[in-house]
């Protein structure tokens, strides 16, 4: 029987829904989703396996005009998304013009590899306004596919797999069989506790922060885990913490119950916040957390 295995590699603008979909192909939360923009930090790697295929997922950060060194790091990582890709998923939704990057997306348009474009959220339109914009992207990028989904609600994303199958070349697989990801345990540790603080906290506080796992402990029945969230100013730590703690406790419980989830054992969560002055520009800090590319 003959295998077919490659890189299928997620780009859009962000919070269109990119890690939605990721999450529905894998059928595991891998990687957070949140209403925010900016949520992807990495580029992630989600991989589906078949008994002849493997199916190796990238959902990358949405694309941005950097303004410090971590969005650098950011859009680096969707560079490489698009030199190793074997299909691309281009995606965009309702209601969207086009990429705001110019040179991103004359790389899509002028892409020698197949390109899959994603109309997303199409659970929010109508047929008329559909219709629209489907014609209006198979003018702007005439080397794509055109493929109408809705990532939350699962319509037509089994049909936008089915093609990637057909379109993947005949390789052995690059990765184990049994292997979901590229990422360690921590990451996902660390991605969670981002998620709820995305949600609680307002304005620039998400954009400052960075979450370290500094402390892992497998147990037969529970996982021990110590965690720094780094702020970059003292006042972002007080607001992180709230009054008598009350608000990084809430970040704790939630973050403790959807690990629980996903390692499917009982979690000891520790959290503590600490001051890294303007991590988000130092190249050895961000090196230290993962964006090094
Ligand atoms: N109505 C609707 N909402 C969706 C759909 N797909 C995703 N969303 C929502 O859109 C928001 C952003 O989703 P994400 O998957 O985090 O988007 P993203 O492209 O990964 O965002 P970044 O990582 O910030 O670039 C979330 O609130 C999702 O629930 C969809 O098909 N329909
Ligand atoms: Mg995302």
């Amino acid at each position: 029987m003959n295998h077919k295995a490659g890189f299928v590699n997620i780009i859009g603008n962000p919070n269109v829904g990119k890690s939605t979909l990721m999450n529905a192909f894998v059928g595991e939360k891998l990687s957070i989703i949140t209403s925010k923009a900016q949520t992807t930090r990495h580029r992630i790697l989600g991989i589906v396996n078949g008994e002849d295929f493997q199916v190796v997922l990238s959902d990358t950060p949405g694309i941005i005009k950097p303004a410090y060194e971590l969005q650098e790091s950011m859009m680096g990582f969707v560079k490489s998304a698009f030199e190793d890709a074997d299909v691309l998923l281009y995606m965009v939704e309702i209601g969207e013009q086009e990429l705001k990057d110019e040179a991103f997306f004359n790389k899509i348009t002028n892409s020698q590899i197949p390109v899959l474009l994603l109309l997303n959220k199409i659970d929010k339109s109508n047929q008329q306004q559909l219709e629209e914009q489907v014609q209006n992207w198979a003018e702007k990028v005439p080397n794509a596919e055109i493929f109408p989904i809705s990532a939350l609600e699962g319509f037509n994303v089994k049909e936008v797999f089915n093609r990637i199958i057909e379109l993947l070349p005949e390789s052995p697989p690059f990765y184990p069989k049994d292997q979901l990801t590229d990422k360690p345990e921590r990451f996902f540790i660390n991605e969670t506790i981002r998620e709820k603080i995305l949600f609680h906290y307002k304005k620039e506080i998400p954009y400052a922060v960075e979450v370290d796992t500094e402390e892992f402990f497998e147990e037969e029945t529970i996982i021990r885990v110590r965690s720094v969230i780094m702020v970059e100013r003292e006042t972002q730590k007080g607001i992180i913490i709230g009054h008598k703690g009350s608000a990084l406790k809430r970040v704790g419980v939630e973050a403790r119950k959807d690990l629980e989830t996903f390692f499917g054992k009982q979690i000891h969560l520790e959290l503590y916040v600490k001051v890294n002055k303007n991590w988000r520009s130092n190249q050895n800090q961000l090196r230290r957390f993962g964006y090094n590319n």
